[in-house]
């Protein structure tokens, strides 16, 4: 794992430019705005401007969101971080590359072929002029070797960790809650928006491509207790939930989401832990939004602050109890929703106002989409599509359907009414959002569907790579016997 360093990009030193050299920068510097990318590790819905919890505090996504586009109806290609990040770097989708699971950045493009032809999206800004820098958790672990010009690095794993374990004791997660350290300063997270803050005051030459990826809230939640303190246990609302709600739908989707090192909804009621894991989690989404205040004011303090596109995105959505789990991978609302608040150049001098879109996009959408406000070359091997044509106009007739995919030929497919699931064994799940936000009943068996499902079919992958045998999830019993079948087929 990398070592945290701190050290500038060249480009950010005064070069010896020839003049030819100098009229090309100018000419790159007024016509190609710059891009800040800032990811979050396992945040769900409950940030102000997407309204997923009524306690949650985020003034500073909030402020982002004031002055820019908040899609609320934007789903991660795979509710998982490693298969996420690979999907938005490369613009390609899990059922293209085969990257259902867990895999390392340096072995993205050696999944398969599609996979091997792409070209992740900093390299794509680099080759077009673009000055590159990271820092954090950008890809799963960090960044892929020589994908960016300068990384600032990551600590290894998800800490700083207090000596013992305070509530949940398997190891074989991160998984536990509590007030730790004592300072933000000893949190990776802080140091990340630092060393952004320090690239965004420094003179570029050429217009940048920045991403920075903040570990909190991915468990553990630990962050220092004065974000505990913001919200008071007895204030904590709990998320909805209904008892024997797995009832009516598939096998296989119980399969896919089993791991049982992970606490569940009936122990957290039992040890009357359900508020205090509720707690936590808002305690470290308050905390990481204090870190990305940090970029934000340096950005706007700066010299690159009219000309500069911000983008925020959440990898995943993450369930707190909802469905009987904390946990992400399933193919549901509560782990494919995700926020994404793109915050255009132009934006910034125009009337600060919030505007909202429910047009259903994916986290795929990302890249072309980036490529599109920084006027390069369209890449022909996106999958996704561009949505700028809807931070202009958020309610433009709209009818792409995102598709959110766990394990192969396992996917939800969601337009802004409904949720589509069909799993590799046909069975299916259908979520009517106007009647049940919660996804409580299932009416993929009611007849009176069927054409409802067949339209929604459509939006389907034409075509579902096998398993990588780069990739893998060995804590689900179901993918770990697929992964190994895969492995034994090589
Ligand atoms: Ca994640
Ligand atoms: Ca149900």
């Amino acid at each position: 794992m990398n070592r945290r360093h701190f050290m500038l990009g060249t480009a950010g030193l005064a070069a010896s430019l020839t003049a030819c050299n100098a009229d090309w920068l100018t000419r790159l510097q007024k016509t190609h705005p710059n891009i800040l990318m800032l990811i979050v590790d396992d945040l769900n819905d409950w940030v102000g401007p997407l309204g997923g919890h009524p306690n949650t505090k985020t003034p500073n996504i909030d402020r982002l969101a004031e002055q820019g586009t908040v899609f609320a109806n934007a789903h991660a290609p795979a509710p998982l971080c490693g298969p996420s990040r690979a999907s938005v770097m490369t613009g390609l989708s899990p059922a293209s590359t085969g990257i259902y699971g867990h895999v390392r950045d340096n072995d993205i493009k050696t999944a398969n072929l599609k996979a091997s032809q792409s070209t992740f999206i900093s390299e794509y800004f680099k080759r077009h002029g673009y000055y590159t820098a990271a820092v954090g958790k950008v890809f799963h672990q960090g960044v892929a070797d020589g994908s960016f010009d300068d990384f600032g690095g990551r600590e290894a794993g998800f800490g700083p960790y207090p000596e013992k374990r305070m509530k949940w004791h398997d190891k074989r997660t991160n998984t536990d809650w509590g007030a730790f350290p004592e300072a933000d300063e000893q949190m990776p997270d802080y140091e990340s928006a630092q060393w952004l803050a320090q690239q965004l005051s420094t003179d570029h030459e050429k217009p940048f491509f920045m991403a920075g990826g903040f570990l909190r809230p991915h468990v553990p939640w630990y962050v220092p207790k004065k974000w505990f303190d913001m919200h008071p246990l007895e204030g904590v609302t709990l998320p909805p939930f209904l008892q024997n709600d797995l009832d009516d739908v598939p096998d296989i989707a119980k399969a896919i989401s089993e791991h049982p090192m992970m606490p569940t909804t009936e122990w957290a009621i039992e040890n009357d832990e359900w508020k205090n894991m509720v707690q936590a989690y808002l305690a470290s989404v308050s905390f990481v939004d204090s870190c990305i205040g940090i970029v934000l004011d340096a950005l706007e303090n700066g010299q690159y602050a009219d000309n500069t596109a911000v983008v925020l995105w959440g990898d995943h959505g993450y369930s707190l109890g909802e469905k009987s789990k904390f946990a992400k991978m399933t193919l549901w609302e509560r782990a494919t929703r995700t926020p994404l608040i793109i915050k255009s150049p132009k934006n910034s001098r125009t009337a600060k106002t919030m505007q909202v879109t429910n047009q259903a996009v994916s986290l795929l959408d990302l890249y072309p989409t980036l490529v599109k406000m920084a006027d390069l070359p369209e890449n022909p091997q996106n999958e996704g599509r561009d949505i700028s044509p809807l931070l202009i106009q958020p309610n433009l007739s709209w009818d792409h359907a995102p598709v959110t995919t766990y394990g192969p030929n396992n996917h939800a497919v969601k337009t802004q009414r409904y949720r589509y699931i069909q799993y590799a064994d046909g069975s299916e799940e259908l979520y009517d959002h106007l009647q049940d936000a919660d996804e409580w009943h299932n009416l993929a068996s009611n007849p009176a569907h069927d054409a409802i499902k067949a339209s929604l079919r459509k939006h389907l992958p034409q075509q579902n790579a096998q398993w990588s045998s780069v990739s893998n999830y060995e804590g689900n019993p179901y993918f770990k016997q697929l992964s190994e079948q895969a492995q034994h087929a090589l």
